[in-house]
């Protein structure tokens, strides 16, 4: 079987889609061995199939805006595979939002819903719009108008949105209005929603916690724990921020938070009231994290995101969370994060880390934890809430933690096993890679070839 031609072939149908290949790219380098091991998946050519979206939905979104201005934005749904659940991801409203980028997360969400062990299949969605310097006003009649074409195409067993970059509790909430208003039916259709309406607990710190449990797992092996480690944070938004108050509570000292705009250095660390004033300053005033840096006295650095800052001034650490967007680490900024100290990198975002970075990581033995299997937490909490609303209860904040811990484990044990069993012991990407797709193709040839 010559694997290269799956790809050249997937390639040349995809053109210019760029993070759509790359990530693509990474899992057919990973499952060789394991198609090589069932041959009813080469033989249904499940590789071929599970690189193509079920369906893809493009529709335009008007809106207008608090000058009275008609506006128009692109919308898109990926709904990329169900065969083991519902479709499921996140929605991201940002302007650099693309079909390649919505492709990309979709392909992801995949593996990463497999790995979860819930019943869920994968999908994403999302628009150019950027909320940023918007007002709620302008907010809830763009989410208003994006709902009014995507109602007819989800459901609770159908396919279920949640937030992802740009889309938070304000957005989820006029999006489940709207939706809630036109299908009349107060349903589970959306996560993430508040907890006064269905939300769950938990659902807002999941994939910041789950990806610091996943961590710590990762170091345990190592005979290492997180306390008194000094932690790199990129991002400061939903994940960053409860990356960074779960490594507090567990002893770690987190240095770096960064937005689009700039990075925070505070070298002391931050601790609850300084993280409490990012939650607020995020949060509510929607406003940027050098703010931070003039409140505390932290260094600033403009226009670098926090790798670039910790290779151009030098920053020791010991772990690294990149908790912000895609390919915000490349191989320059691997080898700074080496040379600096780092032992163990777990990603918040999706795919934050380019082909050369993960080729550093590889060589210079870090413990590195791949987007799909360390922020599952996310999604997996997104599938306890859906759980809940199906039942129609509401599950006590431990108790959702105490289930969110045992998949975090879990996706680390069993990313562990496949990388044994089929690639290199320790290769928690290969390992994700394999055991996501692993559970995916067999739900496929169960099913026959549709
Ligand atoms: P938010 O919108 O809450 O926060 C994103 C943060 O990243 C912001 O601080 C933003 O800065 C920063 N950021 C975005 N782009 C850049 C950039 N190019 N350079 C530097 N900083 C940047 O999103 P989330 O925290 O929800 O998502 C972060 C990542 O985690 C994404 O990759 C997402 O796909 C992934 N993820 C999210 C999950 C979730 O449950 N929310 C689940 C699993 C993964 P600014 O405000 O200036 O734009
Ligand atoms: O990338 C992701 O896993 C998310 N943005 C969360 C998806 C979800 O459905 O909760």
């Amino acid at each position: 079987m010559d694997y290269s031609r799956i790809f050249e072939k997937f390639n040349e149908k995809n053109k210019g889609e760029l993070v759509f290949q790359q990530a693509v790219k990474e899992v057919l380098d990973d499952i060789e061995p394991a198609l090589e091991d069932h041959p009813r998946y080469v033989q249904d050519k499940i590789a071929e199939r599970i690189v193509q979206p079920d369906r893809v939905i493009m529709f335009r979104v008007a809106w207008v805006d608090d000058k009275g201005e008609v506006r128009v934005n692109k919308g898109y749904r990926v709904q990329f595979n169900n065969a083991i659940g519902p479709y499921k991801g996140g929605l991201r409203f940002h302007p650099s939002v693309n079909l390649g980028i919505i492709k990309f997360l979709g392909f992801e969400q995949i593996f990463k819903n497999a790995l979860t062990t819930l019943p869920m299949g994968g999908g994403k969605g999302g628009s150019d719009f950027d909320p940023k310097g918007k007002s709620d006003m302008e907010v809830m009649k763009f989410c208003h108008s994006f709902m009014r074409e995507l109602y007819r195409h989800i459901g609770p067993d159908i396919d279920v949105p949640a937030g992802d970059i740009g889309v938070g509790a304000r957005e989820i909430g006029y999006l489940f209005g709207y939706y809630k208003k036109i299908v009349n039916e107060h349903t589970g259709t959306l996560t993430g929603k508040g907890r006064e309406y269905g939300g769950s607990h938990i659902r807002p710190e999941a994939t910041g916690y789950g990806l610091v449990y996943f961590a710590r797992e990762m170091l345990s092996t190592k005979g290492l724990d997180l306390k008194g480690k000094t932690v790199a944070i990129s991002g400061a938004g939903n994940v960053a921020q409860f990356a960074a108050e779960k490594v507090i509570q567990l002893g770690g000292r987190v240095i770096t938070l960064c937005d689009s705009q700039s990075t925070v250095v505070d070298k002391e660390g931050l601790d609850r009231e300084k993280l409490e004033y990012v939650m607020d300053l995020k949060n509510k005033q929607r406003g940027r994290i050098k703010e931070y840096a003039d409140r505390y006295k932290a260094e600033c650095i403009m226009g670098k995101n926090t790798w670039e800052s910790i290779k151009e001034v030098g920053i020791k650490i010991d772990i690294a969370l990149p908790c912000a967007t895609q390919n915000e680490i490349d191989s320059e900024c691997a080898e700074a994060l080496v040379k600096n100290g780092a032992i163990c990198v777990a990603e918040g975002a999706n795919m934050p880390s380019t082909e050369g970075a993960v080729k550093v990581y590889r060589e210079n033995n870090i413990l590195y934890g791949p987007g799909k299997a360390t922020n599952a937490g996310g999604v997996a909490v997104s599938g306890l809430e859906m759980s809940q609303n199906r039942l129609g209860v509401v599950w006590a904040r431990e108790e959702v933690d105490e289930k969110l811990y045992l998949i975090m484990k879990n996706i680390h044990d069993t990313a562990l096993l496949a990388a044994k069993r089929y690639s290199n012991e320790g290769d928690y990407l290969a390992g994700a890679n394999i055991a996501g797709f692993l559970k995916v193709a067999e739900a496929m040839h169960a099913q026959g070839i549709v």
